[in-house]
């Protein structure tokens, strides 16, 4: 079952938040500034050991890794990048897609029974809220079996409206 909530993801007590995080995996801005910020420095040097898989890149566009929650209330955070919105037609629904399914794969591996992801992409990175939403809405109902309960969180009631919209669809 997908719940829509309005909340900053940095409060959620769930086994693990998402984060929309970039390549390099060393933070940022957006809900990636804000979730180092309230997990503590421990995250940053969790996060600078994963291995590059080419220099700069610890986790490709589409891919997920996973790190501890420090002092974060979910016990994990799950880094996926999404892709930037460069006009539709360079692969970004695959790209998008593929981050809510590696995420969804990392939780199930680690026993994840609750997870909670931002609104991937549709920040920093452009992509239109509302074609996001659909791909976010169709890959959380495909949970794998173990994760119960995915939260969409929303950072503001507008991006919750599109959501709503779309589970209503
Ligand atoms: N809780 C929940 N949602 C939030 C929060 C929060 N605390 N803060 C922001 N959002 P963005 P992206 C929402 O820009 O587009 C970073 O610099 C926000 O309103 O955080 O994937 C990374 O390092 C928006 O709906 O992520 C990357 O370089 C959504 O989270 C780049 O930004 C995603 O916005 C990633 O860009």
């Amino acid at each position: 079952m997908v719940e829509v909530v309005v909340a900053d993801i940095t409060t959620l007590e769930v086994d693990a938040i998402v984060n929309a995080a970039n390549e390099r995996m060393l933070g940022g801005g957006g809900v990636d500034g804000a979730i180092h910020a309230a997990a503590g420095p421990e995250l940053r040097e969790a996060c600078a050991e994963v291995p590059e898989v080419e220099p700069g890149v610890r986790c490709p566009t589409g891919e997920a890794r996973i790190t501890s929650g420090f002092a974060l209330p979910a016990r994990y955070v799950i880094h996926t990048v999404g892709p930037v919105w460069r006009g539709g037609d360079q692969g970004e629904p695959r790209l998008l897609a593929s981050c809510y399914r590696s995420s969804l794969e990392l939780a199930a591996a680690h026993g994840v029974a609750s997870v909670a992801f931002p609104a991937i992409s549709t920040g920093v990175f452009g992509y239109p809220a509302e074609p996001a939403a659909r791909i976010a809405v169709r890959e959380l109902r495909a949970a794998p079996d173990g994760v119960e309960r995915v939260n969409v969180c929303c950072f503001d009631q507008a991006s919750a409206d599109v959501y709503h919209r779309v589970l209503d669809e």
